[in-house]
């Protein structure tokens, strides 16, 4: 398929969810517009008319260019970060969003799985809650790198949508560990970081340097702006 119509995609600079499809949007080279949404004031009509569930990210596709609070009536509203990844991988399918051999694009979604059902968890409760388990979050980080190949990307030296589906975890993870952000008690921290920055995370470790480098990933994070949140978000202050 190609693009048949405009693309609005609802974002906020904040969102970890919504990078992951600013930086799949970039890859393919959309012609797209970015609406960051205001959280703390929700406006009425994105609810209404884009995304019923009220979550950002979601994005129009199809129909005249327009207002983004007036999206086309015509246009197809979808949600769900992940779901939007591999919509954009099928719309785009000359981007390279996911591998063209089929072995290549089951390991880049057993990748994400990977994510979605050993990380996900155990960073939100370990940053965000009290209680929080630093073993589960490192366990999770475990499973993922073991997936890593030598060197390169997710699924080898071209940039997927596994990487676009993590990315932005891994390096929120990375910054608020090394700057002793988020919920968990301080000395819990400072175990959990010794190990991640000790021997066994060697490849994870260049992993995430390889992402930060990468300007799919800079072009959509602006670490100066997530650090002033991650710092004084009410969801990371020990009490
Ligand atoms: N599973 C969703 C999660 C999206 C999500 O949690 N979005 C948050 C911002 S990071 C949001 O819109 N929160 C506003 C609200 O719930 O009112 C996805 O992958 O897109």
């Amino acid at each position: 398929m190609v693009q048949n119509g405009q693309i609005t995609l609802y974002s906020s600079p904040y969102s970890p969810f919504s990078q992951r499809n600013q930086i799949a949007l970039k890859q393919a080279k959309a012609d797209y517009t970015d609406y960051v949404v205001d959280l703390s004031a929700k406006p009425a009509w994105f609810t209404e008319k884009v995304n019923p569930v009220g979550k950002i990210p979601a994005l129009t596709y199809g129909g005249p260019k327009s207002a983004p609070e007036n999206p086309p009536p015509e246009a197809a509203k979808i949600n769900e970060s992940l779901v939007i990844l591999e919509f954009l991988a099928d719309l785009f399918p000359e981007a390279g969003l996911l591998p063209a051999d089929p072995v290549l694009r089951a390991q880049a979604r057993l990748f994400i799985n990977v994510f979605e059902t050993k990380i996900f968890e155990p960073f939100r409760s370990f940053f965000f809650t009290p209680d929080g388990s630093g073993t589960a979050l490192l366990e999770g980080l475990e499973a993922l790198q073991a997936r890593l190949p030598p060197s390169g990307f997710a699924v080898g030296e071209h940039w997927t949508n596994a990487d676009s589906a993590v990315a932005p975890f891994l390096v929120r993870i990375d910054l608020m560990l090394k700057n002793d952000i988020g919920k968990y008690p301080q000395s819990e921290g400072v175990k959990v970081l010794e190990i991640y920055q000790g021997p066994k995370f060697t490849r994870l470790a260049k992993y995430i340097e390889d992402i930060k480098a990468s300007p799919l990933f800079k072009d959509t994070f602006d670490e100066e702006t997530n650090m002033k949140l991650f710092k004084n978000h009410p969801y990371t202050q020990r009490k």
